[in-house]
């Protein structure tokens, strides 16, 4: 049998070498971004009104509640909740709504994580 030299077709048949385009493509899989709602603290706001609000918009329970509204009135601020953009949005203009109804100046705020 006669031996061909080393050519690109041999190269080409190897499944170890072989060369071409690659078609197949990465079915895309990425979650959306999540955003933290936010609450502020400031020296207006009645405590049991961020109680209130925190058991009405965020659906968290009376002790909950209290409990994430003393983190904010210690520290400054805290999360509240985590959420898609459009919900997030939507928990937002509620409390700002429903806050400056009310005459308070509660600030609520979103920011992506
Ligand atoms: N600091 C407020 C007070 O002493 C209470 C408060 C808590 C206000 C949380 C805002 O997001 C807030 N009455």
């Amino acid at each position: 049998m006669t031996r061909r030299p080393d050519t690109m077709a041999d190269r080409e048949d190897d499944p170890d070498t072989r060369t071409g385009v690659a078609t197949q493509t990465r079915t895309k899989t990425a979650r959306p971004p999540l955003y933290k709602v936010m609450l502020l603290n400031d020296d207006y706001t009645p405590m049991e009104f961020v109680v209130h609000i925190l058991e009405r918009f965020f659906g968290l329970s009376h002790a909950q509640a209290f409990e994430i509204m003393l983190t904010v009135h210690k520290k400054g601020l805290a999360v509240v909740g985590v959420f898609s953009f459009e919900i997030a949005e939507t928990k937002v203009a509620q409390v700002m709504d429903f806050a400056r109804r009310h005459q308070h100046p509660l600030q609520c705020t979103m920011e992506k994580e």
